[in-house]
């Protein structure tokens, strides 16, 4: 598992410190905080000193708040074999209102579907900012190139891009411990604040999510919020590409699996078992949380005891509840509801000589939980929603004598790995009594063949796998960015492009017009060019060594009027037309209109049925514009269209349909932007070309391009260019200077 070197040093920025702080005589004493993330880390630096990992440094760096760190702390650096750690110092209002406001009243039930307990409040996204970005001055202080910086879970999707704003060539990689919700439910967020996350998130090189659908979610959001281009897995932001997928968190197996047998975990079963060996036993632990769905739990156990009456005496149910976000109002009912449930179940079943429920409202010593985990017949996890659930994990690993049966909620991240539980709707209490009775009249050999399968998968697919195969996949994306990085004009290329530009003495340049030199509007006659991009054109194409030639799919009425007064030539409708400087339009092919008798009422009621879509007919061809629609909605009737338009365009050879930038066009006639620029190429000796362009229209032009010629895809994606440049202003900032 552990290969070269990617990293140096692993900088981890959560929410928590991994310790609590206490003063003592001697100073200030640093205690090691429960948790999922927490333990994962932990057991990360154990093994980083142990063997040759990934990282260099075995020591990891980790930023967080240290709330009951003592004010005069402030800025300290605290050390152990394992750790430095840099404390981030919010002052208690703001906390509040950030991690008390944002994070759990609007991120964590919005993200977990309990939308009718999402706070809007815009006091709590102020908070927001300010809380990650004074995370951001911590670890600004303290990064190095090498280092790999890992930031976790919901309460920091902004510090991503702040870090990137600072250090551009930092390796950045996210984690989000909890659910990404459809798109649907993320939309609910007022719209600077969702753009604002999912550009916070994109400054990362890799983002990771527990489960394939989470991350599915999330390229959606990033597709309807941004317009960027994906695919598959990868985003194309203007500045870079970043990965999206899925890394199931795993456990410490070997530690949970050994620790049955240690000499603690012996001694607490034996405890255990001195006054619960004659009963089967059922087991859940849970923070105290709406999504872990534990009045539904009761109520499933609670059905069971109503339809299963032949269990009565026989079999006892282990609550245990961990203490919770007590202080908000809603967590304290809910303590109240789960206590009356408990009383009043009890209250009903209990004999002098059986309580069916056992219910604990406190934390677990970990020899605790694993005795329990071991001994019980049925694991009970039932979650609403749930990113992964590691109890439900911990409970297969700890069986070691194949003897438990797990049933778990579907809705649940890890129920995508262990398909062999018993798997549950947690709204569903008569299929949660039933599930009940199914595990514990379960035949061992079944039981065994359940757990074995599970056993294998979550032993490979550990706590140290999961972070190592993060680890691989952001050294990947490092490295496929600098591989497409390679095209990007950078500083000596540009000089380079400079420097031949110089040399040459008859020069033609090609240039597209929309997301080209001037960026899309909403409606295609809005994206009007600025007068300082105009400036440029025309300076260029005062200089006498110079052919300026706009080649676009616009019609020639509009690229007049953009151009009057400048010596350009224009090529307008992909090369239909073409007019030369000081020279009339003329037509590249003679074209019978009829044939749009055939295609319009087509385009027309495409245009009826995907609302926002719009069509723009030239003389040429007719343009069916879909960019003010629902992209993926789009994609849909997109490939009905396509099919509708063969059928009709089938035995007419000289039709073509053309796809550029959320427009599907059809014209008549075999011409387009390549064509036309071969013929203006061999109207004279020219001994520099240049061409740069956006879509895929574009491709003509590149590919009827001489080899020695500079061709610019502007944007990411895959091009016949040689170069990529981000954006418009990338391509004007080059051709100014070519004025100098
Ligand atoms: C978030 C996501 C995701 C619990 N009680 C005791 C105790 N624990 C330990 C368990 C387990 C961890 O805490 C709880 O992890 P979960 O995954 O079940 O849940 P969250 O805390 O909500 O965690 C979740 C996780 O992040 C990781 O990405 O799986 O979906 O919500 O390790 O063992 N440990 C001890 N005593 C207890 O009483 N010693």
């Amino acid at each position: 598992m552990n290969k070269t070197r990617h990293f140096e040093r692993l900088v981890i920025a959560a929410y928590r410190l991994p310790f609590k702080f206490s003063k003592t005589k001697k100073g200030l004493k640093a205690e090691q905080n429960s948790g999922g993330l927490v333990s994962a880390i932990l057991a990360l630096s154990e093994n980083f000193r142990k063997s040759n990992s990934q990282i260099a440094d075995s020591k990891i760096v980790w930023a967080g708040i240290a709330d009951d760190l003592p004010g005069s702390a402030s800025g300290a650096k605290f050390e152990n074999d394992f750790f430095d750690i840099a404390p981030v110092i919010l002052p208690e209002k703001l906390n509040e209102m950030y991690y008390g406001g944002f994070c759990n009243d609007l991120v964590w039930p919005l993200f977990h579907y309990f939308t009718s307990y999402s706070v809007f409040k815009s006091e709590y996204y102020k908070a927001y900012v300010e809380a990650n970005s004074r995370f951001c001055d911590e670890i600004v202080k303290i990064i190095k190139p090498g280092d790999f910086i890992w930031i976790h879970d919901y309460q920091l999707m902004l510090l991503p891009e702040m870090i990137r704003q600072k250090f551009p060539e930092a390796t950045i990689g996210f984690f989000l411990h909890i659910p990404f919700p459809s798109f649907e439910i993320f939309r609910l967020m007022p719209r600077n604040w969702r753009e604002s996350i999912i550009n916070g998130l994109l400054g990362a090189d890799l983002i990771g999510f527990h489960t394939n659908d989470y991350s599915q979610n999330f390229i959606k959001s990033v597709k309807r919020t941004t317009g960027y281009e994906c695919h598959q897995n990868q985003i194309y932001t203007p500045n870079k590409l970043v990965k999206s997928d899925a890394f199931p968190i795993g456990i410490d197996y070997d530690k949970f699996h050994s620790a049955c047998l240690s000499e603690g975990v012996l001694v607490e079963k034996s405890k255990i078992k001195a006054f619960l060996s004659n009963y089967k036993l059922v087991f859940s632990v849970d923070r105290l949380d709406y999504s872990k769905g534990l009045l539904l739990k009761l109520q499933g156990y609670e059905t069971f005891l109503e339809l299963h009456p032949e269990w009565h005496g026989r079999v006892v149910f282990n609550m245990v509840v961990v203490p919770s976000r007590s202080k908000i109002k809603q967590y304290k009912e809910m303590k109240k509801e789960i206590e009356y449930a408990v009383g009043r179940i009890n209250g009903k079943y209990n004999s002098l000589a059986w309580q069916p429920i056992i219910y604990q409202y406190k934390s677990l010593t970990f020899n605790e939980l694993v005795a329990l985990y071991d001994l019980s017949d049925v694991g009970l996890i039932t979650p609403l929603r749930d990113g992964m659930n590691l109890v439900a994990k911990e409970y297969v690993a700890c069986q070691v004598e194949h003897t438990g049966v797990l049933i778990l909620s579907e809705m649940a991240g890890a129920a995508a790995e262990l398909s062999e539980a018993l798997l549950i709707n947690p709204v569903d209490k008569v299929e949660i009594a039933e599930s009940i009775c199914t595990a514990l009249e379960m035949p061992l050999e079944e039981k065994k063949s359940r757990i074995v399968r599970m056993q294998s998968r979550i032993s490979n697919y550990n706590v140290f796998a999961w972070a190592f195969d993060f680890f691989d996949q952001a050294n990947d994306t490092k490295i496929q960015q600098k591989r497409m990085s390679v095209k990007f004009v950078n500083t000596p290329i540009s000089l380079q492009i400079h420097s031949d530009y110089q040399k040459a003495d008859k020069r033609i340049i090609f240039l597209d017009y929309d997301g080209t030199l001037v960026p899309f509007a909403k409606y295609p006659e809005l994206a009007t060019i600025d007068l300082s991009t105009f400036d440029i054109v025309k300076e260029l194409a005062k200089d006498v060594k110079n052919t300026v030639v706009i080649i676009s799919g616009r019609g020639k009425d509009f690229l007049e009027k953009q151009f009057e007064g400048a010596n350009v030539t224009l090529v307008a409708e992909h090369g239909y037309f073409i007019r030369p400087v000081n020279e009339n339009w003329t037509a590249t092919l003679s074209s019978d209109p009829k044939w749009k008798e055939d295609v319009l009422p087509i385009l027309t009621e495409y245009v009826n049925r995907c609302n926002g879509t719009f069509l723009e007919e030239k003389t040429g061809s007719i343009a069916w514009h879909y960019r003010n629609t629902d992209a993926d909605f789009a994609q849909l009737w997109l490939h009905e269209l396509r099919d509708d338009l063969a059928e009709i365009i089938r035995h007419k050879t000289d039709f073509e349909i053309l796809e550029g930038n959320k427009v599907l066009e059809v014209k008549n006639g075999r011409f387009d932007k390549g064509q036309a620029a071969t013929s203006l190429i061999k109207t004279e000796n020219f001994d520099f070309f240049l061409a740069a362009g956006d879509d895929k229209t574009d491709e003509y032009l590149f590919r009827a391009m001489p080899e020695s010629a500079i061709t610019i895809k502007i944007g990411l994606s895959p091009s016949l260019a040689k170069y990529n440049i981000s954006n418009s202003i990338g391509l004007l900032t080059l051709l100014k200077s070519f004025l100098e």
